[in-house]
């Protein structure tokens, strides 16, 4: 049970490691793959697949990639596939001050974060995608988690995102969501 998971984020590792606990994560470190991937997709689904493409040439395994972001319907649904580059600089605190201040007069503050994985298992590409509800706060909230998390409080919990542990974030998270669909239709067949 091997799989290379094709991302240069380490959050995303640590969480996903967390859910697919019993299988090997291999890296892109793991295979020295150092390069940066250009996303030009127009969609999460797009961009899930062209980072496993950009692997597939290297690597013989099953690989999956995660494509994330938060999108905002009162922002004409921003940041969306632009989340981790929103403000330009690439730093979180960049991006979550952006979205405070587009937000600043808008009532409406309803947001959701999706993740669309994109697996290629024998010879074949799969696509899962996962999605959480919830609003975006007033100013930021806890120091858990990554990106987004601070702003973001999931209709589930009363907490941001970066407030509860990572076990309460991964059993309802847009990415949690997206790898237990993944997990149960691909790996748990007999
Ligand atoms: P890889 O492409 O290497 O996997 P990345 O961070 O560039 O890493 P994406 O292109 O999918 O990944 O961008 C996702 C961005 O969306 C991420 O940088 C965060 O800003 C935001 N995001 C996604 N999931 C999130 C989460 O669980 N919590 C907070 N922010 C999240």
């Amino acid at each position: 049970n091997k799989i290379l998971f094709a991302t240069h984020n380490r959050n995303k590792a640590k969480e996903v490691n967390q859910i697919l606990s019993n299988f090997k994560i291999i890296t892109l470190e793991d295979i020295d793959f150092h390069d940066e991937i250009i996303e030009d997709g127009k969609s999460f689904k797009e961009n899930a697949k062209i980072k496993v493409d950009a692997i597939r040439e290297k690597y013989d395994g099953s690989i999956f990639a995660d494509d994330s972001g938060l999108v905002i319907p009162a922002l004409n649904n921003e940041p969306g596939i632009y989340s981790s580059r929103y403000a330009g600089t690439g730093k979180s605190e960049d991006n979550i001050a952006k979205v405070l201040k587009e937000l600043k007069d808008k009532e409406d503050r309803y947001a959701y974060f999706v993740a669309v994985i994109c697996l290629y298992h024998q010879g074949e590409y799969h696509f899962f995608e996962g999605k959480v509800e919830g609003e975006i706060l007033h100013q930021v909230e806890g120091d858990g988690g990554f990106g987004y998390d601070p702003i973001f409080k999931p209709k589930e919990f009363k907490k941001s995102f970066a407030e509860i542990s990572p076990e309460e974030k991964n059993s309802i998270s847009h990415r949690g969501r997206a790898i237990k669909a993944m997990k149960s239709s691909i790996f748990e067949q007999n």
